[in-house]
């Protein structure tokens, strides 16, 4: 058999199985899995011995914010802090100036999105108060995985679904098995705790913490569950931060309920009073919970009531941060996190915290079907795109600000140490990092629909 690069005696791992192998790669698509590699003729020839091969993350999750705001975060460096992450795919957020609320938008963001990723890269529609009459046609007339949106303002220029406006978005995307991504937190709540602690004086970061109990988030979840299931829609429900949400949507997927949750790196990471030490940098939304949380969120990531894992990078520019040193309130939500995901995965598996195997399905498998990118990237198997990361499972690496390809400069995963790196990233059977390098061009990344 003749390949144009052969992959030899790393740890193959899918969803199902690990075994040590030899992966070829032919015209961008993985063309055979082999037990070893006598017998193939290959142009390039990679020895990753004791490493791990798994498919490249796909990330549904990201807010590159382009068009519209340069100064936190643009195509090229969000993609480039993918390939060094090993994110093979990026889904772009819709929360972008102008946001993508129809189906012109869709194109024309498309359009500027052309020739400049690093990385493989799909785009959602976005759902809101104002484009209600938009929904049929943006799902149907392009390729979006899914709509988003939000059942409270993140950001405020997005605007937000009441509960009617989110049944009947439910009832057109169900007609046509779309799927609805929302963010469910209690608008009227938040509004009302942040209020009396400003009231209070209060502009201290666990203000922050405190306007945002995990109820605000169960009781949205909740919501969204009973709405689901009385529409029958596909839904999604995005960076998912309490254990107590995980097992309400874990019960409501045993009754049938098409539901999906996704988690984030960051609610795996921090805990509660982490605030205190970082403040605006580590301002997000749903807030991270206490420390007997973060174990058990651990714990349902292992045993499969996580569906997905996306970063919600969505990077602010320092000044825009800073005002909230001093006043928690006036600073915007969102963190940086494309080149910690797979880290902080990777570490949690070297702890024991979960398999390999179940990182896979949940960074890889789980969203290229969810997404309707299947069985075009999520997997290795002969046929897929030769989409991967080589994975140095026993590389011990605290990460640094000269780390991060993203175009913002802080982060709260700085000083932090994490055993598994990616050490190469390929999309579509092209290094696009190497060592934590750039090795890849702008343009190299397509656009992927979603194909059901
Ligand atoms: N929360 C969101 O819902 N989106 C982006 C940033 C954030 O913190
Ligand atoms: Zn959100
Ligand atoms: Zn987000």
């Amino acid at each position: 058999m003749k390949v144009d690069t052969l992959l030899t005696g790393g740890m193959i791992v899918t969803a199902q199985d690990r075994f040590v192998g030899a992966l070829g790669i032919r015209d961008g698509r993985v063309a055979c899995l082999l037990d070893s590699a006598a017998g193939v003729d290959a142009q390039q020839v990679i020895d990753v011995s004791g490493k791990y091969i798994i498919p490249g993350a796909i990330d549904a999750h990201v807010h590159f914010q382009d068009p519209g705001s340069p100064e936190r975060e643009d195509l090229e460096h969000g993609t480039r802090a993918c390939a060094v992450g090993g994110i093979t795919t990026a889904i772009s957020q819709p929360v972008n100036n102008p946001p993508v609320f129809d189906v012109a938008t869709y194109r024309e963001t498309l359009a500027g999105y052309e020739g400049r990723s690093y990385v493989d890269y799909g785009l959602h529609g976005g759902a809101s108060s104002g484009n209600l009459d938009q929904i049929e046609l943006l799902w149907t007339e392009t390729g979006a995985p899914a709509l988003k949106m939000m059942m409270c303002y993140s950001p405020k220029s997005y605007g937000m679904v009441d509960d009617g406006q989110l049944y009947r978005i439910m009832q057109i995307l169900q007609k046509h098995d779309g799927l609805a991504y929302i963010h469910a937190e209690n608008q009227a709540i938040v509004e009302t705790l942040e209020k009396q602690l400003r009231a209070e004086g209060r502009t201290d970061p666990l203000s922050y913490l405190a306007s945002r109990p995990s109820w605000v988030e169960t009781e949205a979840v909740r919501r969204a569950l009973i709405l689901a299931e009385q529409t029958g829609c596909r839904v999604i429900l995005a960076h998912v931060s309490c254990a107590d949400s995980l097992e309400m949507i874990g019960e409501a997927r045993g009754r049938g309920v098409s539901v999906f949750a996704e988690s984030c790196p960051h609610f795996f990471t921090f805990i509660d009073e982490d605030i205190v030490e970082h403040g605006p940098y580590l301002k997000f939304s749903p807030v991270m919970r206490d420390e007997p949380n973060l174990r058990r969120l651990w714990e349902l990531l292992a045993g499969g009531a996580v569906q997905t894992i996306g970063s919600d990078h969505c990077p602010y520019a320092p000044e825009e941060k800073t005002p909230g040193l001093t006043n928690i309130w006036d600073a915007p939500n969102g963190v940086p996190g494309l080149e910690v995901l797979l880290p902080v995965l990777l570490d949690g598996v070297s702890r024991g915290q979960l398999s390999m195997e179940r990182l896979v399905e949940v960074t890889s498998l789980n969203p290229a079907k969810i997404y309707g990118l299947y069985p075009r990237k999520g997997h290795l198997s002969p046929g897929a795109d030769a989409d991967l990361v080589v994975v140095d499972p026993s590389l011990v690496k605290t990460l640094d600000l000269q780390d991060l390809q993203t175009k913002c400069p802080y982060s709260p995963y700085l000083g932090k140490t994490f055993r598994g790196w990616p050490i190469m990233t390929m999309v579509r059977g092209v290094s696009v990092a190497e060592g934590g390098a750039i090795t890849g061009a702008a343009g190299h990344g397509r656009y992927v629909s979603r194909t059901n």
